[in-house]
């Protein structure tokens, strides 16, 4: 079959991202509103910000904003994992980054299904923060081995959505009419089942060991248990919430606000509890919950170092993970803290604190014939034959990764499982290795810079 009647990956992906939230908004109507609201402060952003929507346009952004969301799951075995990894693969999304979450008392470690293409982004930047249940880090022996022979049973893929991955595998893709059929298929997976697979005395023991236990392993499949949208302020949502009837956590995690956004921000509201038939009672879970993120610039090594090291300071100030007693006092240690990042594009670019794409402008294309014009992307830029923008970031943040999760599992009870960060075994279960997302933005800024070269007539920058 010739490969152009495939549908590439890059589309199936971002008609299953539409899909999933078609089917979210159904499963959690909040979500939908959530959406209007972060639509209605996107808009009024671009309206009042001009400056930001500029930047948006320059880098495309713009036009995939309205259907940026990423999702998170948690699956329970090797096999789930690697099998995960093929349906993301028929939809173009990799492994990307290595996320240990043990540190924090959750018993996962995780990877972000992404594309990781500057073009493929552009047409569907959908993610899927996934993650990996750490049954050897459960002590009860006999609770683990329960958890592990119930987990051994289940089958979270149709038999539909296997078969067209093997098909897409083997071909090389999926023609239109399989890949919409792979779409329905695959959403099965995500779905929530309100019937559990265990008894309540079972529900209980795996619950009492740690609440995500019980959240992977007493279902059927690894319900998608939120979804999140992509807003330009973050700090209108948190203070617009309440108005819509919305909690939001106290904290908003990550880096202060500031005039040019770094890395994510996140926000997030507690789940609802939600009624379970068990299989011998009726019950609840508390299993979804909403979250809300603003992106900024994509750091380099050093930037990302000092990320650390102020977010850090700041914790450390305000003594340890701020909680809703210690928020207001923690926010404003973290803004203090992070005076030392310059706020400034330009003095970012300089120091090498982030990534940037470079664009040749208007007045560097209709200069590009002179014999005079600059040569180094220094005097282009100086120029104004050269534009810059910071290269959004595509992924996630350990330590606000564990914020969210505690959050959404209460302050209740934390377990300490130590610092058990094992790439290996996750890789190992994974059946690859996760990509190293600090080289994809590198070569994203490289091939903006090849780009730019090309369009000025130069050999290189
Ligand atoms: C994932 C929590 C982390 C994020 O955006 O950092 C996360 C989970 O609760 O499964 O979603
Ligand atoms: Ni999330």
């Amino acid at each position: 079959m010739p490969a152009h009647d495939f549908v590439s990956p890059d589309s199936i992906r971002a008609q299953f991202s539409a899909a999933m939230s078609l089917m979210y908004k159904q499963e959690v109507p909040l979500y939908g509103t959530l959406l209007g609201l972060v639509s209605e402060i996107n808009q009024q952003v671009m309206a009042k910000q001009p400056e930001i929507a500029a930047a948006l346009r320059w880098t495309g952004e713009v036009e995939r904003l309205d259907q940026e969301r990423h999702g998170a799951i948690r699956v329970g075995s090797a096999e789930e994992l690697a099998t995960l990894a093929r349906l993301f693969a028929v939809m173009g999304m990799q492994p990307v980054g290595y996320y240990d979450l043990s540190s924090a008392g959750v018993p996962v470690h995780s990877t972000a299904f992404r594309a990781v293409h500057e073009q493929s982004l552009h047409v569907s930047p959908f993610r899927v923060f996934t993650s990996l249940l750490r049954l050897e880090l459960i002590d009860d022996l006999q609770l683990r081995e329960l958890a592990r022979s119930i987990l051994a049973e289940r089958e979270i893929f149709t038999s539909r959505a296997l078969a067209l991955m093997t098909q897409a595998e083997r071909d090389g893709g999926l023609r239109a009419d399989d890949a919409q059929a792979f779409v329905q298929e695959a959403l099965h997976t995500f779905r929530w089942h309100r019937d559990a697979t265990v008894s309540a005395e079972q529900y209980r023991r795996l619950h009492d060991q740690h609440r995500l236990i019980a959240d992977v392993v007493a279902f059927r499949g690894p319900h998608i248990n939120h979804l999140t949208p992509r807003t330009l302020d973050i700090d209108a949502i948190q203070a617009g919430m309440p108005a819509k009837g919305i909690t939001p956590k106290a904290v908003i995690e990550g880096p202060p606000a500031r005039r040019h956004p770094i890395l994510l921000r996140q926000t997030s509201f507690k789940a609802l509890q939600e009624a379970v038939a068990f299989s011998d009672a009726q019950g609840s879970h508390t299993a979804r919950f909403g979250e809300i993120e603003q992106r900024g610039a994509a750091l380099t090594p050093k930037g990302r170092a000092l990320y650390d090291r102020l977010l850090e300071a700041a914790r450390a100030a305000s003594g340890g993970s701020p909680s809703e007693a210690t928020a207001e006092r923690y926010m404003t240690l973290l803004q203090q803290s992070f005076a030392e990042f310059p706020d400034d594009l330009a003095q970012m670019r300089e120091q090498g604190l982030a990534y940037f794409r470079y664009f040749a402008t208007d007045k560097g294309l209709a200069e590009r014939a002179q014999a005079e014009r600059p040569q180094t992307l220094e005097g282009l830029i100086g120029a104004g034959h050269v534009h810059f923008e910071a290269l959004v970031y595509e992924d996630f943040l350990p330590v606000s990764a564990a914020g969210i999760f505690q959050s959404n599992l209460g302050d209740d009870g934390q377990t300490q499982y130590g610092s058990n960060a094992n790439r290996e075994a996750f890789e190992a279960a994974l059946g690859m290795q996760v990509q190293d997302e600090k080289t994809l933005y590198a070569q994203t800024e490289r091939r903006s810079l090849q780009a730019c070269a090309q369009a000025l007539n130069l050999g290189s920058l």
